[in-house]
This record gives structure tokens, C-alpha cells and sequence, in this order.
């Protein structure tokens, strides 16, 4: 690995080397070749800069100073890409996601000084470590309209995450409708974790909304991945569907939140809007239900076209180890069935009729307990793949610092280095090549608006990104990271992002 102390690029490239010079903009400079990503540059471009560079038109060939974009399957390994920027610049993505990769590596590379704005001189040649790089939104407890999805998906685009897991349905909300079971979306969708009993923070997608959701992330070269939690997790089915769910079992740990918190307890039939996990089950042993599953997965399946149907299989305390067992072979039978790879949290691994192939997602701990490093074991065992969710590492939910006015803190408070210092593939006893990627979920039972999100997950979004993208060598370290970080704050602030300006990190004015 080269040396790039002097290059602010998260997450860190396989290589940069820094040039002596910079690349001036100017009214001339133009943009060639491939038209989305061009797009996306120039107009990042003028959000940050307020100049517009011209696209320039098809046949016209590049002058000294201008920047050209395009795709050769020779320059790399998927999504890999190189830039060099001279006195001209020049990207060359493997395929068109490599190429936009590069492009958020160049706007990295923007700078203002005296004489107005310029690109610094680089060679940099890059791709990721894991193919799988994800954040989770969670918009069950509170729901986010479409145009604040895009907003999310920008921002993890730009830090070159490649999938946006939707988690859409909880005890709070169910968050798309489905023909089949229209009474989900009128009746289910109302409630959120407001903790209170109000309805605000309600909300649900329709087809056309989820499809725009699922074409945007495509531009942005993100694959949607779709969650229905079951079998627990599933209130809100029960107020649509009496006939779906078992009857709320309370748990202690429930009843202790609820009376610290003020909130209500789960009632059968009523919208719940407190926080509590693990009171509700879809009833096990009815066709019925397998009706209902089959029928809501096939219909997101013709909504989704990435690989993946998610399944839940989380905190489902209310059904019995063996019922639990039986519901996720059936489950994960049905994705498998519907042509899409099942992915469910490590629970699911306790069932030995877990369909092969199924993708298990971590939330253990940095130190697993022993029982969460073997069921997540068993999805290998059984033929699929681990993503990777350490929820006193990744989760954007938990606080900053005990002071942090929002998030919660059950896994711990979660500074930006904890955030960033921590080993993939070491984390559980696997072979490497079992780990498909790492995902940063913000769960959003302390969220009340995008802003909040947005503090929450900038900047430790950023040290995930590192986390999943860099390969570990000498520039891959916390001394290195928040250098590089601090100096992302002018682009961060042209952007609106309101980030936590946290005082581990140098912050740069310009
Ligand atoms: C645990 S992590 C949950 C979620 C909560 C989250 C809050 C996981 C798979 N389940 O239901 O929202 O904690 O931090």
C-alpha cells in the first residue's frame, strides 16, 4: 500500500499517490463520457463549488483540462476503478458502479484556496475489500418518506456503500402495501415508537413509492434489501389481522422499560408505540399464515429485484425454540422458492431447517457470546454467507457519549473510533471468504426527524464505510482516519449534512 498521508479520502483507497499540483476549474472545463455519472458530478459540483460545469456533447473530443469518465471491464476488479487527475482528469471505472465510486473519490479531491477551485493532483487506483457494504434504515419505528430515503441513500453513496436494507415492518408500523392484505396499510401503518400512544411518525409506501425507492439506490448503484421481521416483531400484522398473531406475552425486560419509560403495554389489536421487543408471534402451526407469508414475500419479490428477500428471525421471545424452528425452515423455504437468497438475523441459525444458502446478519457482540458465534456459525455450515452488524461497533442507534441527547446505549456508548477499530473477519470463527460484507443499522426508536438520523449516523457512517471497504495496512488506522475525516467537513457542511461535530475528530473550516 502507498503512503497517503496527504490525500482526505474516506474510505481509504487501495492506493493514492498525491501529485505536486492541482487541476484549476474554470467556465471551460468540461465533463465527458458516461452521462449518469457525469450528472452526478456536475451537479455535486455546483452544490459545493456554485460553478456548472458543462456536460460536454457526444462527439466532441476532450481539451487539455477537462474530466472524462469511463467504463473498461480491464481497469479493475468489480467496482474498482482509477483516477488520475493531472492536467487533465480522468476516471475509468471497471463497470458503471466502479466509475461512480471514482467519482466520489474526485469530489473528495475538490479544494478551495486563493485562486478559486481546483482538483489535486492524484493517482489513485482502487477497489473494495467486501462485496457486501450496507447500511439498515429502520422505518417501522419511525417511517421516512421518499424523499428523505434519497436523501439516506446519497449520503451512503457517497461513502461507496452498495446496499440500503429497508426495515420495513415491526410491532410499531408496517411500511408497505401489499395487494393481497390491503388492510396492512390502512390499518397497520398508523402508529410509530412514539412511546406515548400518539400517531405521528406513521406512514407507509405504496407500490409505486417502494418501486421509486428501489430505482433511485439503482442510479446510486445501492440494491435495495427488503425486511419483513417475523415471527416476531409482528404487532402491527395483528391489528389488521386478528387472526395472524398469538396474543402479547410480556417479558421482564419489557415490563421494566415500560415503567422507566411511561409507556403503555402491547395490547392485542391496538397500534403499540412503545419500545419494547419480544411480546408478539405470528401463530406458528396455521396454514394460514404461511398464506400470508408467502403471498406478502412474493409480492416484494416482484417489487425487489435485488437477490435478497429478508426475513427478520430477531428477539422472538414470544414463540417457543421449536415453533420458532419450524417458521424459519418454512420461511426461508418460501425466498428460496421465489428465486431470491433468505437473509435472517443469527437467530435463525438455531434452526436446523434453515434453507441453504440463506445470508445470517450478526448483531452479536465485537466479543460474541458463545451461543451468538454458533448460530451464526451455522449459516455457513449450512452453505450462505455472513453479513456483519456488531452492535456495540456498528449500530448508528447507540450513543455517541452517555450525554448524547438522543439514541440508546443497551450495547454500549459507541465514540467514533469504537465505530471504526474493529476486524471483519476475525470477529467469528468462520473462513474469511464466509464474510460477505459489514451493514451499519440505524434502528429509530429515539429518531424524530432526518436531522436526527443524520447526527446519528454522521460521521460514525464513515468509519463503517472504512471498516468495509479498506483493506487493513499501514494507512488503515484511527490516527490516519481522522485526519482524513476532519478534513471532510467543508464538503459535509456545502451538503447540509448535520453531523455531530464531535471533538475526536479535527474539523476543518476549509
Ligand atoms: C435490537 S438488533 C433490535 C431492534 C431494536 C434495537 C434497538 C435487532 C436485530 N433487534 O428491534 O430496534 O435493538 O437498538
Amino acid at each position: 500500500m502507498v503512503l497517503t498521508e496527504s490525500l482526505p479520502l474516506i474510505p481509504l483507497p487501495n492506493s493514492a499517490v498525491p501529485g505536486e499540483g492541482a487541476l484549476r476549474l474554470t467556465d471551460a472545463t468540461r465533463v465527458h463520457g458516461e452521462p449518469s455519472s457525469a450528472r452526478m458530478l456536475v451537479d455535486a459540483m455546483t452544490r459545493r463549488t456554485g460553478m456548472r460545469l458543462e456536460i460536454a456533447p457526444d462527439a466532441s473530443g476532450p481539451a487539455s483540462g477537462d474530466i472524462v469518465l469511463r467504463v473498461d471491464p480491464a481497469a479493475g476488479a468489480a467496482e474498482g476503478y482509477r483516477l488520475v487527475i493531472a492536467d487533465d482528469a480522468e476516471i475509468v471505472g471497471a463497470d458503471s458502479a466502479g466509475l461512480a465510486h471514482g467519482v466520489h473519490t474526485l469530489l473528495q479531491l475538490l479544494r478551495e484556496d486563493d485562486d478559486g477551485w481546483a482538483l489535486r493532483h492524484a493517482v489513485v487506483s482502487d477497489a473494495p475489500r467486501f462485496a457486501y457494504r450496507g447500511v439498515m434504515l429502520d422505518v417501522a419505528r419511525r417511517f421516512f418518506p421518499v424523499d428523505e430515503v434519497r436523501t439516506v441513500i446519497d449520503r451512503a453513496a457517497a461513502l461507496k456503500f452498495n446496499h440500503l436494507h429497508l426495515h420495513l415492518s415491526d410491532d410499531q408500523g408496517w411500511r408497505i402495501h401489499i395487494d393481497s392484505w390491503p388492510l396492512l396499510s390502512q390499518r397497520s401503518s398508523t402508529a410509530s415508537a412514539t412511546g406515548d400512544g400518539s400517531l405521528a411518525g406513521g406512514g407507509c409506501y405504496s407500490r409505486a413509492d417502494y418501486s421509486e425507492i428501489v430505482a433511485y439506490a439503482a442510479s446510486r448503484h445501492i440494491t435495495v434489501v427488503p425486511e419483513i421481521d417475523m415471527p416476531g416483531h409482528t404487532h402491527a400484522i395483528g391489528v389488521a389481522y386478528p387472526e395472524l398473531v398469538e396474543a402479547p406475552v410480556m417479558n421482564e425486560h419489557l415490563l421494566d422499560d415500560a415503567a422507566r419509560l411511561g409507556h403503555a403495554l402491547p395490547e392485542a389489536g391496538v397500534p403499540y408505540t412503545g419500545w419494547g421487543v419480544g411480546h408478539s408471534s405470528l401463530r406458528i402451526r396455521e396454514e394460514r399464515t404461511y398464506d400470508f407469508v408467502r403471498d406478502v414475500l412474493t409480492e416484494l419479490a416482484e417489487l425487489t429485484p435485488g437477490p435478497y428477500l429478508h426475513i427478520g428471525g430477531d428477539e422472538s421471545l414470544g414463540t417457543s425454540a421449536e415453533d420458532f424452528a419450524y417458521f424459519v425452515g418454512r420461511a426461508t423455504e418460501i425466498v428460496s422458492s421465489l428465486g431470491k437468497t433468505p437473509v435472517a438475523w443469527h437467530e435463525a441459525g438455531a434452526a436446523p431447517g434453515l434453507a441453504s444458502g440463506t445470508v445470517g446478519q450478526f448483531w452479536g457482540a465485537l466479543t460474541p457470546e458463545a451461543a451468538h458465534a454458533a448460530q451464526a456459525a451455522r449459516f455457513v455450515e449450512r452453505g450462505g454467507r455472513l453479513i456483519l452488524s456488531p452492535s456495540d461497533a456498528a449500530y448508528l442507534d447507540m450513543k455517541y457519549d452517555e450525554h448524547f441527547p438522543i439514541g440508546q446505549d443497551w450495547a454500549g456508548v459507541i465514540d467514533v473510533q469504537r465505530a471504526y477499530d474493529w476486524e471483519p473477519v476475525t470477529l467469528l470463527d468462520v473462513p474469511a471468504s464466509a464474510i460477505a460484507g459489514v451493514e451499519a443499522p440505524l434502528w429509530t426508536e429515539t429518531v424524530r426527524s432526518l436531522a436526527d438520523a443524520e447526527q446519528l449516523m454522521h460521521p460514525r457512517l464513515a468509519a463503517v464505510a472504512e471498516v468495509a471497504w479498506s483493506a487493513p495496512g499501514p494507512q488503515r488506522s484511527w490516527a490516519s482516519f481522522r485526519e482524513r475525516l476532519g478534513a471532510q467537513a467543508p464538503a459535509w457542511r456545502a451538503d447540509g449534512i448535520r453531523f455531530h461535530p464531535t471533538p475526536e475528530i479535527p474539523w476543518s473550516d476549509r
